[in-house]
């Protein structure tokens, strides 16, 4: 296992000192794009589709997949658009189920705008394998969670409100408008901060479109239009990366606040230069290669996705499907200045 957490005393720990290490095995041997061949009966032809390419979030997801999928002697590939827009998708997933692949796993850009893709592809046979973001659950057999959207949107409202001293305006910069997790987390951020922070006003949800240049116009435009802003939250390791760069060279270093989810290699310098002072995520690798045994285990038959099936995630060990045909990996963690070197991903 590459990334273990545990809570003890309140506080998020992680275990095992290897997992830096073995994480950086990783990153050294793998490949973001690109095949991976093996041979078996079985039809485990696996095509990971992410959102779009050139994300270093799903490089790093992408490559546990296809760890997985050497394991278990199939044969990986990635595919996917430069931009993240569900068209830009739909012809990807067409493509796939013309090639007969034993499995699609995708990350969705848009909840149902694929949906007449995937049911063509799972008419064909494909086995469809939801991860990161999902689409409606009748659109695929499987969606693996990082964390449950109550726990992703609440670590992110108590990092900022921590920052802020719990007053003050604040602003979201988002992945893209359709983004099926990234829309779960913000519903329920905006449910946390009226219940439970009541001087904390979200003033505005811009989108980035996990386009790293557009993410960082859209922070310089959040800080001209509100003078007052005391914070960014941004839910998308683009958009977060993006307004980290910006505020670092910029008047508002350590005056607004910033957190979401980030990769700790694109933010560990903004986080040692005092731009950042706390941030969350999962393990993108572990989610990947969960994913890839899921959609083994749909192949195989072994599953179909309803409540109460399990399977085996190689060194992640057993899992079980949970409500709506949903399969959780862990909790959400968050990085520091006290922990951000020790991960390499
Ligand atoms: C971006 C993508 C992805 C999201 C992460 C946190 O890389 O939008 O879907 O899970 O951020």
């Amino acid at each position: 296992m590459l990334f273990h957490t545990s809570k003890r005393k309140g506080v998020t720990r992680v275990l095992g000192l290897a997992a830096a290490a073995v994480t950086l095995a990783l990153v050294a041997t793998g490949c973001s794009t690109g095949t991976t061949s093996g041979s078996g009966d079985a039809n485990y032809k696996i095509t990971f589709l992410p959102k779009n390419l050139g994300n270093a979030y799903f490089d790093t997801s992408d490559k546990g997949g296809e760890k997985a999928i050497k394991e278990f002697k199939g044969t990986y590939k990635e595919v996917g658009p430069a931009t993240a827009t569900a068209d830009a998708q739909v012809s990807y997933i067409n493509t796939l189920t013309q090639q007969n692949v034993g499995a699609i796993v995708l990350s969705a850009n848009d909840p149902t705008a694929l949906g007449s893709a995937l049911t063509q592809a799972k008419t064909a046979g494909v086995k469809i394998v939801t991860f990161d973001s999902d689409t409606d659950a009748k659109y695929r057999d499987i969606f693996i969670n990082q964390a449950t959207a109550e726990g992703i949107a609440k670590i992110q409202v108590d990092l900022i409100t921590k920052q802020i001293g719990d007053t003050g305006d604040v602003a979201i910069l988002s992945a893209s408008a359709n983004a099926t997790n990234q829309n779960a987390w913000i519903d329920l951020m905006k449910a946390d901060l009226t219940k439970n922070h009541p001087n904390v006003k979200l003033v505005d949800t811009v989108y980035g479109n996990d386009d790293d240049q557009t993410s960082f116009d859209k922070t310089a435009a959040l800080l001209q239009t509100y003078p007052n802003l005391k914070g960014i939250i941004s839910p998308t390791t683009v958009g977060i990366a993006a307004a980290a760069r910006y505020l670092s060279t910029s008047s508002f270093k350590g005056k607004v606040a910033l957190t979401g989810l980030g990769t700790p290699n694109q933010m560990r310098d903004y986080v040692n230069d005092g731009t950042v002072t706390a941030f969350a995520l999962w393990n993108p690798a572990d989610l990947g290669y969960l994913a890839s045994y899921a959609a083994k285990a749909l192949i195989d038959g072994k599953i179909t996705g309803k409540k109460g099936d399990t399977f085996t995630a190689g060194t992640l060990g057993k899992f079980t499907v949970g409500e709506k045909g949903t399969v959780l990996l862990g909790d959400p963690y968050t990085f520091d200045k006290s922990n951000i070197a020790t991960f390499n991903f």
